[in-house]
């Protein structure tokens, strides 16, 4: 049954978008061309500043909901990669009268800046090219207008070249040259992805077919897309260079013209009737009986709100019973492109298999149990935390993930070098060591940071910091994985005596004491010493020969254990201040509870090294003399404080509570820092919780060890610590903070609720647990775009891709979780068969630890409710 008023509003709204232009796309609000299942973007969405092209800026196509086509615009090469250049893009020119987009891209160095126009016409859009000078000598025959689509949303579809029917390959089966590398287009900052082996060449992609019109799945009204001109038209397969290669379509600009000297017609598909399935976001590992049950449902601006929907439940001879009717709570419109209802059926509390039936749209099923936390954080201490390992093998049943990878590390970087990830080697290295000097002692123990394969100084520090806060919160007893450090070999499913939980702390705190016994502090990064070695895939192990390097002999050649082979990593020694050494002793500090019954030498040694780190470096980081950086910041106070509070837990020593305590009480005093406004968290940052409320992160963890006085007053500052973490879910139906615009926002989410546990486990009276458990619903599938889990493997519908080590298999690696949902435009994108864009796919390994303690966290909620 549905509700009459909504049908009413809802095709009152229809006739006036479409009214009498029904045949054109419009250009909307936003400034993109829009019609009825299909939208043409123009550079509504930019390229990136750090890394370059990212799949994400252009002309883009999204197509019955689905971003299929970008990177539209001049460039200059055949299929660009990454770390390809691109025009500097100016502001957009947008005519409404004319319905036209206009940008200019500018290649500075090239003297060359086309503008491209885009304007509505008949069922698509006229994309042309307009030069007042002509292309500049060096670049005929390599500038052109391209455009990009996803080659995974093509796989099993047809196209036609003017009358000629071909597949599009499911994996690149065509053509290359190698040409003289004096010809090549330079990349930004001189970088080189292709290794030549020393021959002086570069590789270039050959058309696959050529003719004047091009139409891309003529089978398939979602993915059907049209180009026509009187110009060639290439088809050509990027990934012959690059595995997140795309299908490009390109025409060359002719040399010698000025004025119009490019015009395609593109003509994407349009349906008058499309409305996109109703999205039912609600978790995929289920629900506890006695928690609260809401999915929210994402509708199509065109659809009408059904008034109820219906729970179903599964009976074991197949058959399906109404549990519930559920009314709809329509709850309004969302980020311009979606309508949203909530249906609640939190009072269905009898065990079983249920599904949700909405608007016809049956969900997969998924159990209601008492269970349903207890297991799902398996994954990731098993696997991806051990996958992830360095210098280790990497064993499971019959399959090696990896062998014992860099086992030559490192050498010391040279001075003013450039790492691909943001990183630089400035003229200090700040050790005794010589630029490119092997550093000994360093292939032990540390984590991959994500889907590359560089030891982060955040990454490892925190990864250990939060594991060792999981022993202390939790102590997970459970052994299933055999770690060997001595043999550096790990073992899937494999018990051998020890919590992996203390193992994993250990394979933390050895990379870290080595680092600091042999180059002085954690560095801020161990990284890849050219491009070529950066963006390698697949076995780690095969991304060095293990071998040290020695420049006194040639490439490829070796002799005994060492090789002229430069491909050891970099250590990058530079940035390196007294106040980032403090977070070495956090996480040293903090792993020796842990490992003290365990490894007792490991154990000493840690807190060795925190203490001579602290009495050394404790002058320097006072703030007065050391301007604060990064996460030791965030606390608005002294850097100190943490490692502080960490000593004293670990050593009892009461000079570190007399430091720490008066510190703590200022900050409790503070007033609370100036309200920013409320909106999607940026790029993955936490910032909600120094935002306008009181910092409770320090006195909260010391809360069960001081007096009356102190428990008082953090007890009065609670009410506006509680406020602040549950602020950012207030403008939307899902109830949490969402999004990021260059890396989405799950670590934040999972942050943000595990503080909420952390609120509750000590005043359970001051918060609703059902803010804990409803981050892990958001992660687990509740929530926009699609219901899937974003935790790898964990869930009934779960990724089928992310961004490991494995990606270009389309694979995972299980229990990784993936940073989720991109906010481009009003579009919320977490794609599914694409995974290398890094912000919506990329594991990193310190969420890992993060997601562990809030699995844990929601069990305990979940017996707690269940009582
Ligand atoms: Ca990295
Ligand atoms: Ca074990
Ligand atoms: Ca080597």
């Amino acid at each position: 049954m549905k509700g009459k008023t909504l049908i009413a509003v809802a095709a009152l709204s229809t006739a006036l978008t479409s009214g009498v232009y029904a045949q054109n796309l419009q250009l909307n609000d936003l400034g993109y061309f829009e019609a009825r299942g299909t939208n043409v973007l123009v550079y509504n969405n930019l390229y990136n500043g750090g890394f370059y092209d990212e799949k994400f800026a252009g002309l883009e196509i999204i197509q019955r909901g689905e971003r299929i086509a970008t990177g539209g615009g001049v460039r200059l090469m055949n299929t660009p990669e990454q770390w390809d250049i691109f025009g500097v893009v100016s502001p957009r020119e947008i005519d409404r009268n004319e319905s036209s987009v206009a940008v200019t891209l500018t290649y500075e160095d090239y003297d060359f800046a086309p503008r491209l126009k885009v304007l509505s016409k008949d069922k698509g859009v006229l994309v042309q090219i307009w030069l007042d000078k002509p292309v500049p000598e060096q670049l005929v025959g390599k500038a052109g207008m391209n455009l990009e689509f996803f080659p995974a949303s093509y796989f099993g579809r047809n196209y036609l070249v003017d009358n000629l029917a071909r597949i599009l390959p499911k994996y690149p089966m065509h053509d290359t040259e190698v040409h003289p590398v004096s010809e090549k287009i330079p990349q930004y900052f001189g970088e080189s992805t292709f290794d030549d082996r020393g021959r002086g060449d570069f590789l270039v992609p050959l058309p696959i077919s050529t003719g004047h019109r091009i139409v891309m799945a003529p089978e398939d009204e979602a993915l059907r897309v049209s180009v026509t001109s009187d110009l060639e038209i290439s088809i050509y397969d990027g990934r012959h260079l690059a595995q997140n290669g795309t299908f490009v379509l390109r025409s060359l600009l002719p040399g010698g013209q000025t004025g119009k000297v490019l015009e395609w017609y593109l003509e994407p598909s349009v349906s008058e009737d499309w409305t996109r399935p109703a999205n039912i976001g609600f978790s995929q590992v289920g629900y506890t009986p006695a928690q609260k049950k809401v999915a929210v449902v994402e509708l199509d601006k065109n659809d009408t709100p059904a008034a109820t929907g219906k729970l179903l439940k599964v009976n074991p001879d197949g058959s399906k019973t109404v549990a519930k009717e559920v009314p709809a709570q329509v709850w309004g419109e969302y980020h311009h492109r979606y309508n949203y209802v909530r249906l609640d059926f939190s009072d269905v509390r009898e065990p079983g298999l249920y599904c949700i039936d909405y608007q016809g749209v049956v969900t997969n099923a998924f159990p209601i149990d008492k269970e349903v936390y207890c297991d799902k954080w398996h994954p990731s201490m098993d696997v991806s935390l051990v996958v992830n390992m360095d210098h280790m093998e990497v064993n499971e049943a019959y399959r090696i993930w990896h062998g014992r990878a860099n086992m030559d590390d490192a050498l010391q970087a040279p001075a003013n070098v450039r790492l691909h990830d943001g990183y630089f080697q400035g003229d200090e290295t700040n050790t005794k060591y010589q630029p490119l000097e092997h550093i000994p002692g360093l292939a032990i123990g540390g984590w991959y940071d994500a889907g590359d394969f560089d030891i982060q100084a955040n990454s490892v520090l925190n990864t250990t910091e939060d594991l060792a806060y999981i022993w202390r919160e939790f102590q997970p007893m459970r052994d299933q994985t055999l770690i060997d450090e001595k043999t550096q070999y790990a073992d899937i499913h494999v018990p051998d005596g020890v919590p992996d939980n203390v193992q994993l702390i250990m394979h933390g705190t050895l990379n870290i004491n080595a680092q600091i016994e042999n180059i002085g502090f954690v560095a801020q990064v161990i990284g890849q010493p050219d491009m070529h070695h950066y963006h390698h895939l697949g076995d780690a192990m095969t991304l060095t020969d293990g071998l040290v390097y020695d420049p006194t002999l040639a490439p490829y050649e070796v002799k005994g254990n060492r090789s002229g082979t430069p491909d050891d990593r970099y250590v990058f020694t530079s940035r390196f201040s007294a106040v980032s050494v403090m977070q070495d002793i956090v996480s040293l500090a903090a792993a020796y509870p842990a490992l003290k019954d365990y490894y007792p030498e490991e154990a000493e040694r840690s807190l060795r090294n925190a203490l001579m780190l602290w009495d050394k470096y404790f002058e320097d980081a006072d703030p007065a003399k050391t301007p604060m950086m990064g996460r030791w910041m965030m606390g608005g106070g002294d850097p100190r404080i943490n490692a502080a509070i960490e000593l004293w837990f670990a050593t009892g020593d009461r000079k570190f509570k007399d430091f720490f305590l008066p510190l703590v009480e200022k900050q409790l005093e503070a007033k609370p820092a100036v309200r920013r406004s409320n909106g999607p968290v940026q790029n993955g940052m936490f910032m909600t919780e120094f935002n306008g409320g009181p910092n409770l992160a320090a006195a909260l963890k010391l809360y069960p060890y001081m007096d009356k006085k102190f428990q008082a007053r953090v007890k009065e500052l609670v009410p506006g610590y509680v406020d602040v973490l549950t602020r950012g879910g207030q403008d939307n139906p899902y109830g949490v903070s969402i999004g990021g615009t260059g890396w989405a926002g799950n670590a934040s989410i999972i942050m943000i609720a595990y503080n909420c546990y952390k609120v509750w486990k000590l005043f359970p009276d001051m918060i609703d647990p059902e803010y804990v458990l409803n981050g892990l619903n958001f992660i687990f599938g509740c929530h926009p775009g699609s219901n899937v889990s974003f935790v790898t493997s964990v869930g009934v519908n779960t990724k089928k891709v992310a961004y490991g080590n494995n990606r270009a298999d389309y694979a995972v690696i299980p229990g990784g979780i993936v940073p989720g949902l991109l906010v481009k435009e009003d579009y919320f994108e977490n794609k599914d068969d694409y995974p290398f864009h890094w912000g919506e796919n990329e594991c990193c390994i310190n969420t890992a630890p993060q997601y562990v303690q809030l699995c844990l966290a929601c069990d305990e909620i979940a017996r707690y409710l269940n009582k």
